[in-house]
């Protein structure tokens, strides 16, 4: 079983009496386990029994920080006490391990992305195994490897064959000098390259896109049965899809066989149409722009181009506009009102075209103002005077709308729309804010598209037997090289329906989308044959657990759903919900010094007096403050070191018991202290009781297993009482709503009782004790339980172990049994409440049915009483 023991817990293990007050004991998580098998995933026979927890994998960047280490702790708790109560866990563990970081690192020090990306995640594994974790390596997945991302395009070719896949212009960032488009986030606020230094430029480009509108509705219909989602999440996805249900009108254009079509959530404001204004991106405006004002209409384009290229927010704020010579008729009154365009118009929502209410509408309104358009209200508040200086945007009665004067706004909305239904000039209409997934990348590290563009076919999808679309291997590069569009030699291919020769696109996806499927690909992680192995991908999803950052409560969770969803759809896999429960857990938060004056970082050592620190550049004084842990606020604390130092049992309870998982937790070295101390005080307990009972050499489990509590005294039966208050309390913790820091001092208080207690008890009951804590503790510091039991003789691991039973009558009592001996031969036991003065316990033992029988009537001659034990009754 346990192998290998550094040098420390030699000395600490050591046979002398200062074996259980260890002067040191920093070795003690040092133990490893080399237990073959230990973790691997069960074959699963009975689904019932499975048990998924799954942690949001990390990218390989080299070194874990602190929020990977709440992260995989927290879900390791989990899964360590699922496997106790008897369930089969998968507990697996991957790399999310294409992206920019990687192909950055090779341009600059001229590496090649997958040697640095294999480094650091080997760098980084060694990392996580210093934490103790339970994870089932062999089924380990990273996103980068062929193995794993030939799926990736299988999933794409599946999509695309299924319609969900196509290719539409779209804006990109595009750099001039180092002519690549660039993500919103390596712009910076003046609108240049983070790398050049260029003005980047907006270039239309054709990109693939995938159709994740098309579920908006599932999407949202879904969320309702996920119970074990936390609110905000939830809200979270629901806002960011957006649906508003609302009316779409037609006005028809002035002398014109034209009409456009205009969404509004707010149908009861249509008698207070001023103008209608359209997106100046939008085919339309171009269309029916008069010739008359073609001219200046181009030079306003222009104009708001450059303005949002430069991202100027103040600029930003100031709505530009014109008339483009055309009016429109308000379908229900008749009126005219004019066309305008307008920069505040979003050409990719519902039509790209408002109607302009000025009077209930705040950016209308603002609007309306600058160029002195009409503004009519058609509400006015029901308690109160409409005030004429302000736009009036809440509900209210309706006024100057003909026979819909006097009603209220809700009940006019819908009155209004179903009078344009029958009508015919609108109906009800509902609205996303969701677009469709641009997965395009113009990068070099990432999963290749797998199509290819042939002149006489078209864009054609690769055939699935030829799948991966390999990478090609750099290893020399420079910036001018590495991407696929640079490279002819590799783009070269043939065209897998005609055969004549053709180019393969160019474009990578989105790292969003490996890691919109890899909780899949665990279930079945070796795989290599193209379909997905149903019955496998069932017998472990969903996932029961998930546990992850709230920031990406949205991008990541939705798209995996999505994924999920479709392929569900085309019927390659029966799970539909990916996730069951989800957990998302707080920040890991540093001490901070921040100078209030200029918002700058100051690094800790920097600071001379910590308790009253000033900026040594300019004299300020300075705010001590707590924040996320980042390398820009040199607030970090490395897990290396404080593993290091206190061991990792110890960085496991801390982080577990400082706050609850969903809050955020503030590092603090003295709140670290004091679980180590913790650790500290339990090592000694147990080693003390072990080398005092060292001469007893007890089978420990014979013992147990045989445990029998005839006679127990009141210590026994407090002690007994608290094991297993805690047994009970701990497993609720770690199941339904996650509370682990309140499980931690659960263990706290039993400890605090087997100190108090343990030394008077009955030595079944301290063996109870003993056992039941170490397998207690042993999902949260599994070092030193794995030391403590094998210590105590136990040749097989601890994290073998099943959670210990619950004695519910352990817990009721404030009673024993009381044992009734009839000259000295034991006759049979009374239940009898604790602390009862003897006096009681005889008359209780003299009026029995048991002393009946055995004595009749006769006066007994003597009665002996041993309180919280027995009555022995001599006749
Ligand atoms: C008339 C109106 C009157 C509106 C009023 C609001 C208040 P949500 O709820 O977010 O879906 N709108 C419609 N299309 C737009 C576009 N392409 N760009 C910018 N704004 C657009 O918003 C729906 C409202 O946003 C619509 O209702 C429309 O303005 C505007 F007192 O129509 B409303
Ligand atoms: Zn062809």
């Amino acid at each position: 079983m346990i192998v290998t023991s550094n040098k420390n817990i030699e000395e600490i293990s050591s046979e002398n009496t200062k074996d259980y007050f260890p002067e040191k004991i920093e070795g003690f998580w040092q133990r490893k386990w080399e237990v073959d098998g230990l973790y691997k995933t069960p074959i699963l026979n009975e689904k019932k029994k499975r048990f998924y927890a799954l942690s949001m994998f990390p990218y390989p960047s080299g070194s874990l920080h602190m929020g990977h280490v709440r992260n995989y702790v927290i879900t390791d708790v989990i899964a360590r006490h699922q496997k106790m109560i008897g369930k089969d866990v998968l507990h697996p563990m991957g790399w999310d391990s294409f992206g920019l970081p990687a192909e950055n690192a090779a341009i600059e020090r001229g590496v090649g992305a997958k040697e640095w990306t294999l480094k650091n995640i080997q760098q980084m594994k060694n990392q996580l195994n210093t934490l103790g974790l339970s994870i089932d390596w062999s089924r380990e997945q990273a996103t980068c490897k062929p193995e794993y991302y030939k799926w990736t395009q299988y999933i794409f070719l599946l999509l695309h064959e299924k319609g969900l896949v196509y290719q539409k212009k779209a804006t990109v960032n595009w750099d001039p000098i180092d002519q690549t488009v660039l993500a919103n986030e390596q712009v910076d606020s003046e609108g240049r390259s983070w790398r050049s230094g260029a003005v980047v430029e907006k270039k239309e480009l054709k990109q693939w896109f995938l159709k994740i509108t098309k579920y908006a509705d599932d999407l949202i219909d879904g969320l309702k049965n996920l119970n074990g989602w936390p609110e905000r999440v939830k809200t979270m996805q629901s806002n960011w899809i957006g649906k508003s249900k609302g009316a779409e009108f037609i006005f028809h254009l002035e002398n014109r066989n034209e009409s456009i079509n205009i969404f509004t959530t707010k149908a009861e404001t249509i008698f207070g149409v001023a103008y209608i204004a359209i997106s100046v991106e939008s085919n339309l405006a171009d269309k029916i722009c008069s010739p008359k004002y073609k001219e200046e209409f181009n030079k306003l384009k222009h104009i708001i181009k450059y303005k949002n290229n430069n991202n100027n927010k103040s600029q930003n704020d100031q709505k530009l506009g014109m008339y483009i010579g055309i009016n429109a008729i308000n379908p229900i009154s008749g009126k005219k009102v004019p066309v305008w365009v307008a920069d505040y118009v979003l050409s990719e929502y519902g039509s790209g075209a408002v109607m302009g209410v000025p009077a209930h509408d705040r950016r209308d309104y603002d609007f309306a103002l600058k160029y002195d358009l009409e503004i009519n209200y058609v509400i006015t508040p029901n308690n109160k005077e409409l005030d004429l200086t302000i736009p009036f945007t809440e509900d209210g009665i309706l006024i100057n709308s003909d026979s819909f004067n006097g009603e209220k706004s809700q009940i006019a909305r819908d009155k209004i729309t179903k009078y344009a239904e029958s009508n015919k000039y609108g109906h009800v209409k509902y609205e996303y804010r969701l677009r469709d997934w641009l997965i395009s990348r113009q990068r070099y590290w990432g999963c290749p598209i797998p199509i290819i563009h042939c002149q006489k076919c078209g864009s054609v999808p690769v055939n699935k037997e030829s799948l991966p679309v390999k990478l090609p291997e750099v290893n020399k590069v420079n910036d001018k090289t590495i991407n696929l569009s640079k490279n002819l030699n590799w783009q070269r291919t043939k065209c897998p329906i005609c055969g004549s020769s053709a180019k393969r696109e160019t474009d990578t996806m989105d790292t969003f989308m490996d890691s919109s499927w890899y909780f899949l690909r665990y279930a079945d992680p070796l795989n290599n044959s193209l379909n997905f192995n149903k019955e496998k991908i069932s017998s472990w999803l969903p996932v029961d657990q998930y546990v992850g950052g709230i920031e990406h409560a949205i991008l990541h969770l939705l798209y995996s759903r999505f994924i999920t969803y479709a392929l569900n759809d085309i019927g390659v896999i029966e799970v539909k919900e990916p996730f069951l429960k989800l957990l998302t857990q707080g920040m890991v938060q540093g001490l901070t010094y921040k100078n209030p004056i200029n918002n700058k970082y100051i690094p800790l050592e920097d600071v001379s007096d910590k308790s009253n620190p000033i900026d040594p550049l300019t004299g300020d004084k300075l705010n001590i403050i707590y924040e996320k842990m980042s390398k820009s606020k040199y607030n970090g604390v490395d897990p290396g070191k404080v593993i290091n130092k206190y061991g990792a049992d110890t960085a496991r309870m801390f982080i577990l018991f400082k706050a609850p998982p969903e809050k955020d937790l503030e590092w603090e070295e003295s709140d670290v202290e004091g679980q180590y101390r913790f650790l500290v005080r339990i090592w000694k307990t147990i080693n003390k009781f072990i080398y005092t009972n060292k001469h007893k050499s007890i089978d420990y489990r014979k013992k147990l297993n045989k445990l029998t509590q005839t006679s127990s005294s009141k210590k026994d039966q407090e002690l007994r009482k608290s094991v297993h208050s805690a047994i009970r309390s701990i497993g609720e913790d770690l199941q339904g709503d996650i509370r682990l820091n309140t499980a931690i001092s659960e263990l706290m208080i039993l400890s605090n009782s087997i100190n108090d207690l343990l030394e008077s008890c009955n030595f079944e009951i301290q063996i109870e004790a003993i056992t039941t804590f170490i397998k207690l503790l042993s999902p949260f510091a599994p070092h030193i339980a794995e030391e403590l039991w094998a210590r105590l003789g136990f040749k097989t691991s601890i994290h073998t172990e099943m959670w210990p039973d619950l004695d519910e009558e352990a817990l009721s009592s404030n009673t024993y049994n009381l044992v009734i001996q009839i000259n000295g031969k034991v006759r049979g036991y009374i239940q009898v409440n604790v602390g009862l003065a003897k006096s009681e316990l005889e008359k209780i033992a003299l009026d029995s049915e048991i002393a009946s029988k055995w004595i009749g009537r006769s006066k007994p001659s003597r009665v002996i009483i041993v309180p919280g034990k027995l009555v022995n009754i001599v006749s």
